[in-house]
This record gives C-alpha cells, structure tokens and sequence, in this order.
C-alpha cells in the first residue's frame, strides 16, 4: 500500500511509517546519542505495555533526571521517551540511565560493545491491535480516519507507526539470547507480576526486599496506575486527545479484550499473517488467560 496514502499523518523514513514528530533528521540526532555502559533502553513497539514497564522501572530503580527533558507529555516522570528528546539533553541524563524507545534495532545507537542493556515488552498482537486502533483514534496527533476495519488492515499489513509489529518483534528477537537482553511478555506480567518484578530486578541489579515487591505490585497494578494523574496522563489528555474523547490513557489494560472487536473472517485472516511471521520463532503468545 503506498504509504502516502495512509488514513493518520505520519512520517515515513527509508520506508518504515513513524509518528509524524520522528522525522530523518530526528533519526540522525538520535542516531549519533552518546550512549554509556550501563545504559538501559526500554523497547517496546506502541501498546505493548511500554509505561506500565517503566512504572516498575521508576519504583525499582528511582532514577533522576536533570531540568530539560521533556517527560511531561508522555506522562512518565523519569523514564523519558527517546524519540522525543533531543540527544544533547539525554545525554545530560545522569547514569545509570533509563530511556524507552518504539524504535527497531537498526535504528538504535552503537551497541558494538554490548555494554547496554534493552528490556524487550511483547504482547499477543490481537490486543496491540486493538488497544493501538483506540490509543490512534483518540490522539490529536495522528487525525487517524477510518474504522476498526480499516485499521486492522493497516495492522496487518506493517502500514502503522514504527511499522509492522511482528517485523518489530523479530528483529529485537534476534538479540533475545544474548545476556544484555530480558524478554518480556504483558501476559507473563499479568501471570505472574511479583515474579516478573524480581527478574527485572535482578536483571538491573536493583537489591529488593519481599516487602519493596510486594509494594511495587501494589503501585504498578492498573487500578493504582489508572488513578495516579500521571501514569494515567490526566493533565495532558486536553492537550493529547481530541474533543470530546473519553479515551483513557489506562484503557482496560486486560488480556482477550480483543475478543470483543474480531469478526471470524478477520480472526481466520489475522490468525493466518500472525501464523506466517511466528513460525519458528519459539514465541507463544496467550491470547486468553485462564
Ligand atoms: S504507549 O502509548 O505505546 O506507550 O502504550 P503502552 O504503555 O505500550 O500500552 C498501553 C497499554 O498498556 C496497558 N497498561 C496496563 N495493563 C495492565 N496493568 C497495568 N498496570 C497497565 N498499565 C498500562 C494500558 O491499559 C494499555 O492497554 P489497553 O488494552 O489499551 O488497555
């Protein structure tokens, strides 16, 4: 599908459709940020789970920020969003450093070190589509047209910011056994969320008592989170969503919402281009949890 002909603005970079603010020459800076050893990239493709990780990340790992780093429109108060800042603030970012990114793997800094660390957030992509369709339709930002239906294709044919979610997904796989990697699933979060707190933990070297644990699942659950003004981006919704949209930022954060938006024909097609991509990846995704 030519891309200019897409139903939402967007930029579109050496072929990959991106948000309209992540322009080539936002690339180029982003591309020449200095990293340091230590540094831990959140990545995730949009609607994943991205701002419920860095909730977990901002409890465990209480990170500073200096003055200048605009965290504020996306609502996470320390982990700030790489795409939307200009290297030379980030860079002024004391270690250890977070930052989270939708970007691909090509796309990122210099690793060649292996000196960083990425925590990789997936989810079962009938519920990225569906969460990604009402998080697009409510946002000023994209003046997304079209329905459901429309959008499904756009989902299954790549044609959406930062591109096709299954290309995402494999190409960040790719470093999915190497050390400085942790692969995480949103269900696996909903399974098991204490378990999953002391792997990234242990993952980022934060010590954690039974108690410190138990409090960050009490924070970081979806009832706490909906109610804080800032994880839910209530001061910023005026200015984010458009009028007379009643989206909330913490939607209804479940596994299987999907259910409620698939025709049988679109599952049997959904199912088939899911099928084709995951083959052999050893990834299983849980559509339904029991
Ligand atoms: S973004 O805009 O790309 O950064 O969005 P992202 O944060 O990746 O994904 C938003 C979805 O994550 C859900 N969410 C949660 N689910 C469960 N528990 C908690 N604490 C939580 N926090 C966020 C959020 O509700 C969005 O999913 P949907 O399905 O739309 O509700």
């Amino acid at each position: 599908m030519n891309s200019d002909r897409l139903g939402f603005n967007h930029c579109c970079v050496n072929g990959l459709i991106l948000p309209p603010f992540v322009t080539e020459e936002r690339l180029r800076n982003l591309a020449t940020f200095q990293t340091k050893p230590g540094d831990v990239f959140v990545v995730s493709y949009p609607k994943t789970g991205t701002i419920w990780l860095t909730q977990i990340i901002k409890a465990l790992a209480k990170p500073a920020l200096p003055e200048g780093i605009d965290v504020v429109q996306i609502g996470v108060d320390t982990v700030p969003f790489f795409e939307l800042n200009e290297t030379k603030k980030l860079e002024a970012y004391p270690s250890p450093r977070y930052i989270y990114t939708h970007l691909p793997y090509s796309l990122m800094p210099d690793d060649s070190e292996n000196n960083l660390k990425y925590i990789y957030l997936a989810r079962n992509p009938k519920d990225v589509a569906v969460s990604y369709f009402y998080f697009m339709q409510a946002l000023k930002l994209y003046s997304l047209e079209g329905t459901w239906d429309i959008f499904l294709e756009y989902f299954m044919n790549g044609n959406l910011p930062y591109g096709s979610y299954y290309t995402h997904l494999l190409d960040w796989l790719q470093k999915k056994e190497q050390k400085n990697l942790l692969f995480l699933k949103y269900e696996d979060l909903h399974k098991d969320f204490l378990g999953n707190i002391n792997k990234i933990a242990d993952f980022l070297g934060c010590a954690l008592s039974e108690e410190e644990a138990q409090i960050i699942s009490q924070k970081c659950s979806f009832s706490h989170m909906k109610a804080n003004p800032i994880s839910n981006m209530d001061s910023i919704a005026n200015q984010m969503y458009k009028k007379g949209s009643n989206y909330s930022f913490m939607r209804k954060g479940t596994v299987g919402d999907w259910q409620n938006y698939f025709s049988d024909k679109q599952l049997e097609e959904f199912n088939q281009v899911c099928d084709r991509y995951m083959e052999g990846t050893g990834i299983d995704f849980e559509f339904i949890l029991e």
